[in-house]
């Protein structure tokens, strides 16, 4: 039994943490739930995670919850695998930025855009301002590339990578030049196409 295990359900936003998995190449576990089956609302896997959300993760005795949390966790657990910049470095502060950006600011601009309120919040309610401001933001940073802290790919990339291509794909992030170069990049890297493999064969099960 590897010392990680990822709870995952195929494809979500555990996918996320799979791509993560395979960017720092050390053994793992799946535990496939069926998010249509209600396994994330059983009670042993609320034990794991109480939100009934996928993913979790555990390593050894520890579990993490939330992707971005995951991935930075992930990223300082394995440093030689330099997916991190480590504390000290400068670079960490813009590192983490985007890390909470993800999160924080990208995903509910775009899902506030696709499932909208009755009622427009004012921007200064929301922690993200408004939506054409995220994307121009973003779109800014990972325009130089390669990726988003410039030749170092790291956790920050999966985390904000995996919004911009999924948030397309969907059809919930506009399909710029700039977001389309990034996400081919990113498509271009074995360890994104070994976990979308996998996660076919998964989806598959
Ligand atoms: N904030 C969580 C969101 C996780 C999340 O919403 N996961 C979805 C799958 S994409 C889920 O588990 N949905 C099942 C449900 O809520 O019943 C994270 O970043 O990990």
């Amino acid at each position: 039994m590897a010392d990680l295990t990822l709870y995952h359900a195929a494809p979500s936003r555990s996918s996320i943490v799979l791509w993560m998995l395979e960017e720092v190449g050390e053994p793992y576990d799946i535990r496939l739930l069926k998010l249509s089956a209600g396994d994330n609302r059983k009670p042993d896997y609320l034990a794991i995670n109480p939100m009934g959300k996928v993913p979790a993760l555990r390593h050894g005795e520890v579990v993490i919850t939330e992707v971005a949390a995951i991935c930075t966790y992930l990223a300082d657990a394995f440093p030689d695998k330099k997916l991190n910049v480590p504390i000290g470095d400068p670079r960490r502060g813009p590192y983490l930025k985007w890390l909470f950006f993800g999160p924080g600011c990208f995903e509910p601009a775009v899902i506030d855009r696709a499932a909208p309120r009755k009622e427009e919040a004012r921007r200064a309610m929301l922690g993200y301002g408004d939506f054409d401001t995220t994307m121009n933001v973003v779109a800014k940073a990972v325009e130089k590339g390669p990726w988003i802290l410039g030749e170092q790919f790291t956790a920050a990339d999966v985390v904000i990578g995996a919004n911009i291509r999924w948030g397309m794909m969907f059809k919930m992030v506009p399909e710029r030049e700039t977001f389309m170069d990034y996400a081919a990049r990113i498509a271009a890297r074995p360890a994104a196409q070994r976990a979308e493999a996998k996660d076919k064969a998964l989806e598959a099960k």
